[in-house]
């Protein structure tokens, strides 16, 4: 189907900060998705809560702004229930890897076909400015008056020590770079993970912002970084709040079958074999 980005555009304008990096994330949906080229009523996007959740109510798919944490285990609920559509969680850091890190390794290890993105900005910003599982040992917040004394999370080695078969990083610094590899994780078949740097204009680092990224990120294709390797990604990965590495880090060559192929999988044998609806219970009586 031929589509253009304006095509996900819906009628809600966002409310975010003037500036926020929310606007570029996006932009580079939109764009991925018209490349993609299915309508948008093939298309869900599951968010949690936060300024970033606002995503799916700024596209014409589908969308579900559902509870603090809990766009991941929605998302797999939904991509159960209607495999055909084409199903994306989004939300941001204090979502994905605060109250909600628990979901990340059994959605990881289910491997349904979902994308997630995750608007990594250091800080809830939503709530206004308080420390993040992935805000820099030594920040000073509204929480941490003196300095955090706990070091971040690594969103990156996180999902690839548990397994993922795509894991990215990118920055609204580079939308072109950034829908690639939104494009790129769509069309894997698997869970795929996009971290990406989003900045916080009202509460975020000055050296988390646009102009720090474009001068300091570094692509890895530009690096000889080959994403077949995972030993090599996980490498790289751990320069995460160091350095600015983007494009990705994994995308495994040859994926397993998701858990939406081995269910109906399971299901055509149990066909084969299944019993008349009158007998069913049969199966639990114990002769
Ligand atoms: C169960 C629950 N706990 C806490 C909150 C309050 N809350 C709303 S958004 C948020 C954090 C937002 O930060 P993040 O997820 O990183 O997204 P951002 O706003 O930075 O995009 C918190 C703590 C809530 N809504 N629900
Ligand atoms: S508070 Fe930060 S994350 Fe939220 S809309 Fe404003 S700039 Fe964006």
């Amino acid at each position: 189907m031929n589509l253009v980005a304006k095509d996900f555009k819906s009628d809600l304008k966002p409310i975010w900060c003037p500036g926020c990096g929310d606007f570029g994330v996006l932009q580079a949906i939109y764009r991925a998705l018209a490349t993609i080229g299915r309508p948008p009523h093939e298309i869900a996007f599951v968010s949690g809560i936060g300024c970033s959740s606002r995503i799916p109510g700024y596209t014409t798919a589908y969308g579900f702004n559902s509870v603090h944490g809990r766009a991941l285990p929605i998302a797999q609920g939904l991509k159960l229930a209607r495999p055909e559509l084409l199903v994306l969680a989004a939300g941001g850091d204090g979502d994905g890897f605060s109250i909600g890190g628990g979901h990340v390794p059994h959605a990881v290890r289910r491997n349904d076909d979902l994308t997630y993105i995750v608007m990594d900005n250091q800080t809830y910003g939503l709530t206004k400015g308080q420390l993040s599982p992935t805000s820099p040992q030594g920040l000073r917040t509204v929480t941490s008056a003196y300095g955090s004394l706990e070091l971040p999370v690594n969103p990156l080695l996180y999902v690839l020590a548990y397994g993922a078969g795509f894991v990215a990083q990118g920055t609204p610094a580079d939308i072109a770079g950034l829908t690639e590899m939104i494009e790129a994780a769509i069309r894997h078949p698997g869970f795929a993970f996009v971290n990406v740097q989003s900045p916080c204009v009202t509460y975020g680092e000055e050296g988390q912002q646009i102009k720090a990224h474009k001068a300091t990120m570094q692509k890895l294709a530009d690096l000889g970084h080959d994403p077949t390797s995972r030993i090599q990604a996980l490498d790289r990965a751990q320069s995460y709040g160091r350095e600015l590495l983007t494009g990705i880090y994994f995308q495994d060559p040859d994926p397993p079958p998701t858990l939406g192929a081995l269910v109906r999988a399971r299901q055509e044998a149990m066909m084969a074999t299944a019993r008349p609806r009158a007998q069913i219970l049969d199966a639990f009586v114990q002769h």
